[in-house]
């Protein structure tokens, strides 16, 4: 089954956004697997967007993802990577269509309320930069035969 890699940046964690965050997967129909509150490291910031490290945000986007806890989640289900993306909406909230979490909740680019893993490959690397097998729940619940 499809595994993504989400995360409630700092700004969503300090406006409590995490229930409202978390209930739309449970509600959608998603399953959690995995979930923590932890403060990321330099490193592991410059490193989960190691893509985006010529962009002239770099540095404003790490400082701002370390500024505070993050809740990591993985979440699982039938195409999740990009159902979540589609939840999430655009990445600037200012384009990101009511409904979608960013459209909802955000203002500014630098200030998204969440992340979620873009692809396949993206989601394979950031599960494991986050979290390890241990931390990850294997289970099944009754009620996806109706999902
Ligand atoms: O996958 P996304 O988070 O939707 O977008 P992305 O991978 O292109 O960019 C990663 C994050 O970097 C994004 O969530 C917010 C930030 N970002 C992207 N473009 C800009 C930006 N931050 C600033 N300040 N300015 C930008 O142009």
């Amino acid at each position: 089954m499809e595994r993504t890699y989400l995360m409630v940046k700092p700004d969503g964690v300090q406006r409590n956004l995490i229930g409202e965050i978390v209930s739309r997967f449970e509600k959608k129909g998603f399953t959690l697997v995995g979930a923590k509150l932890m403060t990321l490291s330099k490193e592991l910031a410059e490193t989960h967007y190691g893509e985006h490290k010529e962009r002239p945000f770099f540095g404003e986007l790490v400082s701002f993802i370390t500024s505070g806890p993050v809740f990591a989640m993985v979440w699982e289900g039938e195409n999740v990577i990009s159902t979540a993306r589609s939840m999430m909406g655009q990445t600037n909230p200012a384009e990101a269509a009511p409904g979608t979490i960013r459209g909802d909740y955000g203002v500014q680019v630098s200030m998204n309320v969440i992340h979620g893993s873009d692809s396949q490959a993206s989601a394979e690397r950031e599960i494991s930069l986050f979290f390890n097998e241990q931390e990850l729940n294997n289970y099944e619940k009754e009620v996806n035969k109706w999902v």
